[in-house]
């Protein structure tokens, strides 16, 4: 068992994993990396650096890797969690800022924001700033007001034991950042920002970033409709089969005003037959997943 507990999802970072190890351990009990299929030296290092290596066998990505923190922190019985990345931007020595409120009770969730110091926000590159700035928003839209936070996608985060036993993250990749914070308001969880610095030493591509970020969108959208199948679905199933319903009558009303010449709109025709199709598509989609996916939770 260990009081705090650092975890580091670690992807082929066998340049910083060594150093990131050796100045955590100066803040923490134990220090594990979550070694996620490297195919270099990480594990080798961060063994030697006194970290416990959770290993991967192939590469599963972040959101896999954090889980795999979670489950380590929960059987450990481990009261504080704190997650940081394994590339060298987040600063051990920061770790005792962002346990704080965790330890001292005030927060399930603390996270360490990149924008909370404007002088700590301009190391980062203006497209990546935007972007961020941009799935903050999109994340914010579902929490309720109290949760607003200003930085969504930081992996410096620090969790109490009531956030590490009620966590049950499914995303594997970056989208999990969002899903934790949606999970947390859900299941009414403290969280809490406070500032940290990040460095930023130029690598990393924009294309890389664009892929990072439609990454995360895509997987807000999947958890959306898992959540709510009804409402994506079958709210717009409905709608557009009673337009196409309204639409139908209009045409049967006009083909029989229009007296012995039996004028059929056929453009209008094939509207509603396509409205009424695509309607009914989508109602079942929502109803079906709705099913499947209450067999699901009855199964867990
Ligand atoms: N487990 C796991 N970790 C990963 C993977 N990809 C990246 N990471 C780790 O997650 C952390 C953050 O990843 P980065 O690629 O640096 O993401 P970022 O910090 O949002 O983006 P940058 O600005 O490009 O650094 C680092 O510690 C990586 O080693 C992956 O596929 N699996
Ligand atoms: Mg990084």
């Amino acid at each position: 068992m260990s009081e705090i507990l650092a975890a580091i999802p670690a992807f082929n970072e066998e340049k910083t994993i060594g150093s990131v190890v050796l100045a955590a351990r100066r803040y923490v009990n134990e220090v594990a990396v979550i070694d996620d299929g490297s195919t270099d030296n990480t594990a080798a290092i961060a063994k030697m650096a006194g970290a416990h290596v959770l290993r991967h066998d192939y590469n599963r990505g972040y959101g896999a890797a954090l889980r795999t923190g979670f489950e380590y922190a929960r059987t450990n019985g481990t009261r504080v969690l704190v997650f940081l990345d394994g590339d060298g931007q987040h600063r051990p020595d920061a770790i005792p800022r962002v346990i704080e409120p965790v330890l001292r009770g005030e927060a399930d969730v603390c996270i360490g924001s990149r924008f909370l110091d404007p002088q700590s926000a301009k190391n980062i590159p203006l497209y990546r700033r935007f972007g961020i700035g941009l799935l903050t928003k999109l994340t914010n839209l579902r929490t309720r007001g109290s949760e607003k936070v200003r930085d969504a996608q930081s992996g410096f985060r620090a969790y109490s034991r009531k956030a590490v036993n009620a966590l049950d993250v499914r995303e594997t990749g970056m989208g999990v950042s969002a899903e934790i914070l949606w999970e947390a308001d859900k299941h009414g969880l403290r969280v809490r920002e406070v500032p940290v610095q990040v460095d930023y030493d130029g690598e990393g591509s924009t294309e890389g970033a664009v892929r990072h970020a439609l990454g995360v969108v895509r997987s807000m959208i999947r958890y959306v409709e898992t959540e709510h199948p009804i409402g994506v679905f079958g709210v717009p199933g409905a709608t557009l089969f009673t337009i196409g319903i309204a639409l139908g009558l209009d045409v049967t009303s006009r083909y029989y005003a229009s007296g012995p010449a039996r004028d059929l709109a056929i453009g209008d025709a094939i509207l509603t037959l396509l409205l009424i199709v695509m309607g009914m598509l989508l109602g079942f989609t929502g109803l079906i997943l709705h099913a499947v996916i209450a067999a699901n939770r009855r199964m867990r």
